[in-house]
């Protein structure tokens, strides 16, 4: 594993001439430190696949289905299998406590499922937050030699549309739908200088959301450590960030650049419609009534 990351292209393939000018002029296509923000009419995925096909990887996904949470599997799974990296080596790591719950998934062809049997706890906060070091463990434990590029994402989300290795890249982050587009004053990250996840107002590029880490597994594991040690400090000093682990992941990518930024699209709320800038809505996030899932609403 952790072959060639050299983007060969095979000899002999067709694909249409890149274009001069912004196919998206309508969003902004890449951040102040130039990296790609990736939006439907960006990428040609011809020219993607045929790179990273003969890269031949394998994807890790990590999912947490902790106590009812279990209730959102058999949808993530089904439409994973139908949109997520369809065509690649996919491994899906599942942290749940109730194995006996787990539905049975019919999986396609090189992709395959591991459940790890988890403890749960009465605060969902904990839940959410301690994914951190059972991702950190689990790179350190299981991947390392089993996988090029990880994924962690929200059980409580579907898939809708293509999610492919357009996705890839070193470090991945995604933009939240709820701050998109809004002043960063208005951000809701850690404002307590006690935290370590504190970002002070005049600071911050985006807002990212939680559901969705990804990149390659050294440098997630980079991410996941070095959350989970600031966890660790917060917990020590009696303080628990305003969105837990949320707040840690938006207070390093400030100072750990992402290389890649998947837009919107990768990660919608469909409560707020289809603005005409979303050409297409490829994961959202499922509504669900906090009081029924949570152990503490
Ligand atoms: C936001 C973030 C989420 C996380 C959280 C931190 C988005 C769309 N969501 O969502 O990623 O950063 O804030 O506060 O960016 N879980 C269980 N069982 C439980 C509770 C949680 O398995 O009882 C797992 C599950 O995988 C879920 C994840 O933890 O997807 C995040 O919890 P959430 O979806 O309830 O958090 P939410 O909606 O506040």
């Amino acid at each position: 594993k952790h072959g060639n990351t050299d983007l060969i292209f095979p000899t002999g393939i067709a694909c249409a001439q890149p274009s001069v000018s912004n196919s998206r002029p309508d969003v902004s296509t890449t951040t102040p430190w130039l990296a790609p923000i990736v939006w439907e009419g960006t990428y040609d995925l011809t020219v993607i696949d045929n790179i990273y096909k003969q890269q031949n990887i394998t994807v890790a996904v990590t999912v947490f289905a902790l106590g009812k949470y279990i209730r959102f599997l058999k949808d993530f799974l089904e439409s994973a299998e139908q949109h997520f990296m369809v065509g690649y080596r996919v491994h899906y790591y599942l942290f749940t406590d109730r194995p006996d719950e787990v539905p049975t998934v019919t999986l396609g062809e090189g992709r395959q499922l591991t459940v790890i049997k988890t403890e749960t706890s009465n605060r969902w906060q904990e839940i959410s937050l301690r994914r951190m070091e059972r991702i950190e463990k689990l790179i350190e434990k299981e991947l390392i030699d089993k996988a090029d590029y990880i994924f962690c994402l929200d059980v409580d989300s579907k898939f809708h549309a293509h999610w492919g290795a357009e996705s890839l890249g070193d470090l991945v982050g995604v933009l939240h739908a709820g701050f998109f587009g809004t002043s960063r004053k208005q951000f809701t990250y850690e404002r307590r200088p006690e935290s370590q996840a504190f970002i002070p107002l005049q600071e911050g590029d985006y807002y990212y959301g939680g559901a969705v880490i990804g990149g390659r597994l050294d440098k997630v594991h980079k991410l996941v450590k070095t959350c989970r040690m600031q966890l660790d400090v917060d917990r020590a000093n009696h303080i628990e960030a305003a969105w837990q682990e949320e707040s840690h992941l938006n207070k390093y990518f400030l100072y750990n650049k992402p290389s890649k930024l998947l837009s919107p699209e990768y990660l919608w709320d469909d409560t707020k419609g289809k603005p005409s800038y979303m050409k297409a809505v490829r994961f959202s996030q499922v509504f669900k009534k906090y009081a029924e899932v949570r152990p503490n609403p």
